[in-house]
C-alpha cells in the first residue's frame, strides 16, 4: 500500500521501512497534537482523534509517527529525533517534539536578547539531533539589527542567524526555502513571534497570535499545545508554547558540540586538568587576551558543561528500591564514560 496522502506529513521510504514491521489492517499516522487523553493524528484517510486506550512506552508526541490499528494507537515508531528538555517544576525529563530536523531558536529583537538562551536552545536542539538555527524577529522593531545580529552571531558562531519581520515579510522566503522537506519547530519564550511566524510561512492565519505587554514585551502564552501544520511549500511545521525556562536534559556531548572551538582550545591546554583560570599553558585564556574568545562564551561553557555533567551523574545509578546490595558501593559505583 502506498500512503502518499502522507507524504506532505513527512512520509518517505523510511517510515515505510519502519512500518513494515506491522502488517494486518493497521496503517501509519503523524501526531498533529496531543491533547492528554487524544490524538489528533494525520491518517491515510484524513484527520483522527484517537483516544489512548493503552499506554504506549514511548508515549507519542507531536511529531511522532504512530501505529494505528482500528481506531487506536498501539506503537510508535522509532524517532529520529526527539527534542526534550528539563522541567523546571518535577526535575524530570520532559519530551517535547519528536522527528524534527531543525530548530527555530526564536528571539524577539523587542527585548534584550539573552543569548545564554540561545547557547542552551542550540545545545537541546543538538542533543535531540537536530539543526539549531536562531531567528530574530520584529527586525523592524530593532534599534540596531546589525549589531544585535553581531552580538548574538559572536556568542554562537557557526550558527545560521535568519533575522525577520513579518509585517513586511522579511526572512519569511528564507524560513519557507529552509522547511521545505523537513520538519521544524519553534523554540522560544512567549510573545517572541512563533506563532506569527507560522502564520506567514502558512499564508494563513491557522495559529493564534497574541498581544506583548507593554514596557517589557512579555507574551500572555497565547498558544497552549503545540501543533504540527503542513507549509504549502512543502515541510512541516510544529508551533509550541512559549517556555519560560529552557532546562537542560542532555548529554554532555550535546554541549561539546554547541562549543566546539572552545572543547579544542582546551584540549590542547598544557595540564589536562587546566581548570583555565590562570595556569601557565593555558590556550583558553591566551585565546581570551588575544580577543579571540570572550569571557562571557567560556562562562557559558562551564556552566552548561557542569549542568549537563550533574545530570548525567544523577542519570548514571539505576533506580533501586531496596537496600543496594553489601558488594556494592551505595553511591551505584564509578560512573560509566559517556564516549
Ligand atoms: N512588529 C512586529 N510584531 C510582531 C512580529 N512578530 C510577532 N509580532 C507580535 O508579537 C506579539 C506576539 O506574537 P506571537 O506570534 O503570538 O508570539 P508567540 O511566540 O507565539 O507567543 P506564545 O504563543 O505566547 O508563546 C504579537 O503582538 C505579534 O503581532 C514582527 O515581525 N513584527
Ligand atoms: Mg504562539
Ligand atoms: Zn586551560
Amino acid at each position: 500500500v502506498s500512503f502518499s496522502s502522507l507524504v506532505p506529513y513527512g512520509w518517505s521510504d523510511r517510515w515505510a521501512g519502519r512500518f513494515a514491521e506491522f502488517g494486518g489492517d493497521s496503517r501509519p499516522a503523524r501526531v498533529l497534537r496531543h491533547d492528554g487523553v487524544a490524538l489528533i493524528a494525520a491518517a491515510p484517510e484524513g484527520i483522527v482523534t484517537t483516544m489512548l486506550a493503552r499506554r504506549l512506552d514511548p508515549e507519542p508526541v507531536v511529531g511522532d509517527w504512530v501505529v494505528l490499528d482500528g481506531d487506536h494507537p498501539i506503537a510508535v515508531l522509532s524517532r529520529d529525533s526527539l527534542l526534550r528538555r528539563r522541567s523546571a517544576n518535577t526535575d524530570t525529563e520532559q519530551p517535547l517534539v519528536a522527528n524534527v530536523d531543525v530548530v527555530l531558536l526564536v528571539c524577539g529583537v523587542d527585548r534584550p536578547v539573552k543569548v545564554g538562551r540561545i547557547q542552551r536552545g542550540a545545545t537541546l536542539a543538538r542533543d535531540a539531533g537536530s539543526e539549531p538555527v536562531i531567528v530574530l524577529t520584529k527586525a523592524a522593531l530593532a534599534d540596531d539589527i546589525d549589531a544585535t545580529v553581531r552580538e548574538v552571531a559572536e556568542a554562537n558562531p557557526g550558527l545560521r542567524i535568519v533575522v525577520t519581520s513579518v509585517k513586511e515579510q522579511i526572512g519569511t522566503d528564507e524560513l519557507t526555502a529552509l522547511a521545505e522537506g523537513r520538519t521544524v519547530t519553534l523554540l522560544g519564550e512567549s510573545g517572541a513571534g512563533k506563532s506569527s511566524i507560522v502564520n506567514a510561512l502558512l499564508g494563513a492565519n491557522a495559529a493564534e497570535v497574541g498581544r506583548v505587554r507593554d514596557g517589557d514585551s512579555k507574551g500572555r502564552h497565547t498558544t497552549t499545545t503545540r501543533a504540527l501544520h503542513v507549509l504549502p511549500g512543502g515541510g512541516v511545521l510544529i508551533d509550541t508554547p512559549g517556555i519560560r525556562s529552557v532546562g537542560l536534559w542532555v548529554d554532555p556531548d550535546a554541549v561539546t558540540e554547541t562549543f566546539a572551538d572552545i572543547d579544542e582550545l582546551a584540549d590542547g591546554c598544557r595540564f589536562v586538568d587546566c581548570a583555565h583560570q590562570s595556569e601557565p599553558g593555558c590556550l583558553i585564556t591566551d585565546a581570551i587576551a588575544e580577543g579571540a574568545l570572550t569571557i562571557e562564551r567560556v562562562d557559558a561553557w562551564r556552566t552548561l558543561r557542569l549542568e549537563a555533567e550533574a545530570l548525567a551523574a544523577k542519570a548514571a545509578p539505576p533506580k533501586r528500591t531496596g537496600r543496594p546490595p553489601k558488594d556494592e558501593p551505595p553511591d551505584g559505583g564509578p560512573r560509566r564514560k559517556r564516549r
